[in-house]
């Protein structure tokens, strides 16, 4: 299967960038992969001229699976389980939690998680951004004490088995994880980290920071 990625990047998106699901799915599932890097330039990928016959908005990741093309990391996600059968469970209502919590992590929670990573990495050249700060935080506050609490009885979002909307929950958080936004949430940063120690994030970090020839843990 190839997946197009990033090879080159500016430092302030190191470890940010939505091509690491895919990846770290794949491995998960152990599906074998080609990586077809792009440089992303100023105007990110929208000076690619043939890769938007790909994907139209031009933006990674996406996914070829035998001419069969596939873009959205969190439908990407879903393909990759579907298929290998691995990361999501048989029966329907188990894959409407995974469905849910995948949903719940791109739709209830980046869209607040983002705005405050942009507001640090934007600092004060763009004070609406960060007058915008507190209030995407407060946003937040309503749906990580619930998580953290959930998490103390379970391992994972869905129960005790790992499933794909864990690599997408704990991507999301990656969003938020030099800040100071997680740390009243001990069992979410415990969550998180712990599966950031799972052998597939690893290896794909590993060669994420190969493929963009930066120093191995600057992407951590
Ligand atoms: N909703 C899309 C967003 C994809 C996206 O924003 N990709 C970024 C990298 S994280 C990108 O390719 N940016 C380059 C650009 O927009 O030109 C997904 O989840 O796959």
């Amino acid at each position: 299967m190839k997946v197009y990625v990033f090879k080159s990047l500016p430092p302030s998106l190191w470890g940010y960038t939505r091509d690491i699901r895919a990846l770290w799915a794949m491995e998960e599932c152990g599906i074998s992969y080609e990586a077809i890097g792009f440089d992303c330039g100023p105007n990110g990928l929208q000076d690619e001229t043939k890769y938007g016959k790909i994907n139209p908005f031009k933006q990674v990741p996406v996914i070829d699976d035998d001419g069969y093309v596939l873009s959205e990391s969190g439908a990407i996600l879903l393909y990759l389980a579907e298929k290998s059968g691995k990361l999501i469970p048989r029966d329907l209502k188990g894959r409407a939690q995974v469905y849910r919590w995948l949903i719940t992590s791109l739709n209830n929670i980046e869209p607040f998680a983002l705005p405050i990573l942009f507001a640090d990495m934007m600092g004060d050249s763009n004070p609406h951004m960060k007058g915008l700060r507190p209030w995407h935080a407060k946003i937040l506050d309503r749906f990580f004490p619930e998580i953290d609490k959930m998490l103390t009885t379970q391992q994972f979002v869905v129960g005790k088995d790992f499933t794909v909307a864990d690599i997408v929950l704990t991507c999301v958080l990656r969003e938020l994880r030099k800040n100071e936004i997680l740390q009243n949430y001990p069992n979410i940063e415990k969550y998180r980290k712990h599966c950031e120690e799972r052998p597939a994030f690893v290896k794909v970090l590993n060669a994420y920071e190969d493929r963009l020839g930066i120093v191995r843990g600057s992407a951590r």
